[in-house]
């Protein structure tokens, strides 16, 4: 963009959303680095909209310009796909300032919310009324609900209440045009031609901006007990989720899975965390029971369970948290294995789903055959076990360079893992999305039908492709 056409374009952006709110200079990482610092983009600059009104005055300057956008909201994703690309032409277009809740109606179970407004802050606003938002994944200090959105995230909350997108009722998106739709019905039952939400939802910001959304929420329950069990394999670990099924029925609202090794890095990085028991035992699970009723019915409930699940071999060994506090502990355990993954360095990571029941023999093959084609690699298994879904991700062999492993070990291994993943008629992608990083495997692993079709929709919504182009389809 000639320099003077540049400069018109963010004197445009300045009169709309004031000066302080036009970044260019400065240290713009926290922008322009991804979370897993996977790469490091180069922004024409960061612009920060306090109004639904102001985004869509921003995106038809950029429509005017020609500028592409990269819609922003905590810019945790896993898979670059909030970052801009390098080449110093692409607007980031930040969501931050527009984290109002708009409104809580009770009598309707709803909340309407901004796009940048934090998940945790969402989860405690509805909490001081008496009310769960039951989204919860362990970003939710920084991640907002426009991400949420534009990624379907999923978290530890799925196997009873469903991703984002099955608790989002409506959206007001700013669209490609600069056109503002308003979709914040609020409805449960809304069958008046394309359900829109659902295009948006997942679409990972390119196809518009979500500026804000209308979302469920539950009643608080009486009660949310956990338990941490050791199990003595992952076949144990599906059993015993069989059983909570069967036991707690509706009241199962989490049921996630880790392995020895991503239970060792949390102990190595986080020594200050307790986790039960010695470590020795393959897998442990941490699973959550909620009650209307009370905490005496949801222990009753909870004891139940793990006794015959102690008779039938499937748990080892079990304890159940005395307190919220001690609750909170045993998730912070299983939140923390993310973290412990960055500090122990680069790694290769899977967030794949497969049928619950094959499980167990997918990691069995599929692990022997990293043994062999990777001598040393680690397996940091661990996840939503409940949703299928498993973060089947890959630490350099210890004392490697895990730059170098990553560089030269990522496609063969990806490779390897993602058709297994087929065979086992499994997704690519449970739940992070594709982003830039996953963009030649959509290519590769879904159907062309199912590719053009989406090429179509890219095309109708945003035939200029000014929408974080170049994520998820390739161009
Ligand atoms: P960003 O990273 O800013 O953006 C993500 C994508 O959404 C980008 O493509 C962006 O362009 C688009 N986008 C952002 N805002 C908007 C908007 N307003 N309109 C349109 N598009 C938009 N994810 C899970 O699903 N489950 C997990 O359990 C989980 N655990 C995590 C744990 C850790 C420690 C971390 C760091 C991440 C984890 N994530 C998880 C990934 C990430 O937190 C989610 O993808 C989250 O939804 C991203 O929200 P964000 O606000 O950070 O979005
Ligand atoms: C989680 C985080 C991403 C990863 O914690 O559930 O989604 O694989 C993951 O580290
Ligand atoms: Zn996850």
């Amino acid at each position: 963009m000639p320099p003077i056409a540049q400069d018109t374009f963010l004197h445009t952006l300045r009169a709309i959303v004031g000066d302080a709110h036009v970044l260019t200079e400065g240290d713009l990482s926290a922008w322009e680095l991804d979370w897993r610092k996977r790469q490091r983009g180069k922004a024409l600059a960061v612009v920060r909209p306090a109004t639904t009104e102001e985004v869509a005055a921003v995106i038809k300057a950029c429509v005017a310009s020609g500028i592409s956008v990269v819609p922003q909201g905590g810019n945790t994703g896993m898979v670059v796909g909030s970052t801009p690309d390098a080449s110093g032409t692409q607007l980031v277009l930040s969501l931050t300032r527009m984290n109002k809740i708009r409104t809580l109606d009770a009598a309707n179970l709803t909340v309407t919310v901004e796009a940048g407004c934090v998940l945790q802050t969402l989860q405690q606003a509805c909490e001081a009324q008496g009310f769960l938002f039951p989204l919860s994944l362990a970003a939710e200090g920084s991640c907002t609900i426009g991400g949420n959105l534009g990624t379907n995230a999923g978290g530890t909350q799925v196997v009873r209440y469903g991703n984002t997108r099955e608790l989002c009722l409506g959206l007001e998106v700013v669209t490609a045009q600069g056109e503002i739709w308003s979709g914040l019905t609020g409805l449960r039952k809304d069958n008046t031609g394309y359900d829109l939400r659902h295009l948006f939802i997942g679409s990972e910001g390119t196809l518009g901006v979500i500026t804000a959304a209308t979302m469920k929420m539950v009643p608080m329950p009486a009660a949310m007990l956990t338990a941490f069990a050791s199990v003595p394999s992952l076949d144990a670990a599906v059993e015993l989720l069989g059983l909570a099924h069967k036991t707690l029925s509706a009241g199962l609202t989490g049921f996630e899975v880790m392995g020895d090794f991503a239970l060792s890095l949390v102990r190595k990085h986080f020594p200050q965390q307790h986790i039960p028991f010695d470590g020795e035992d393959p897998y442990c699970v941490v699973l959550e029971v909620s009650d209307h009723d009370s905490e005496a019915h949801a222990r009753t409930l909870l004891e139940t369970l793990l006794e015959e699940a102690l008779q039938d071999g499937c748990v080892l060994d079990a304890v159940v948290a005395e307190s919220l506090a001690q609750a909170r502990a045993l998730w912070h355990i299983r939140e923390s294995i993310p973290l412990a993954q960055a500090q122990e360095g680069l790694n290769i990571k899977h967030d794949i789903s497969i049928a619950v029941s094959r499980i167990p023999d997918f990691v069995r093959e599929t692990d022997a055959q990293i043994a062999q084609a990777f001598p040393g690699a680690r397996m940091v298994a661990y996840g939503h076990l409940g949703d299928g879904n498993l973060h089947y991700n890959v630490q350099a062999p210890e004392g490697s360079d895990a730059e170098a492993f990553l560089r030269d070990q990522e496609k063969p291994m990806n490779a390897l893992v993602y058709d297994q993943v087929d065979r086992y008629n499994g997704s690519i992608s449970a739940e992070h999305g594709i982003g830039s990083l996953k963009r030649e495997k959509l290519a590769e692993h879904k159907s062309p039908v199912a590719l053009g079709l989406m090429r179509s929709i890219k095309q109708a919504l945003d035939p200029q492709n000014l929408m974080n182009p170049g994520r998820m389809l390739k161009p």
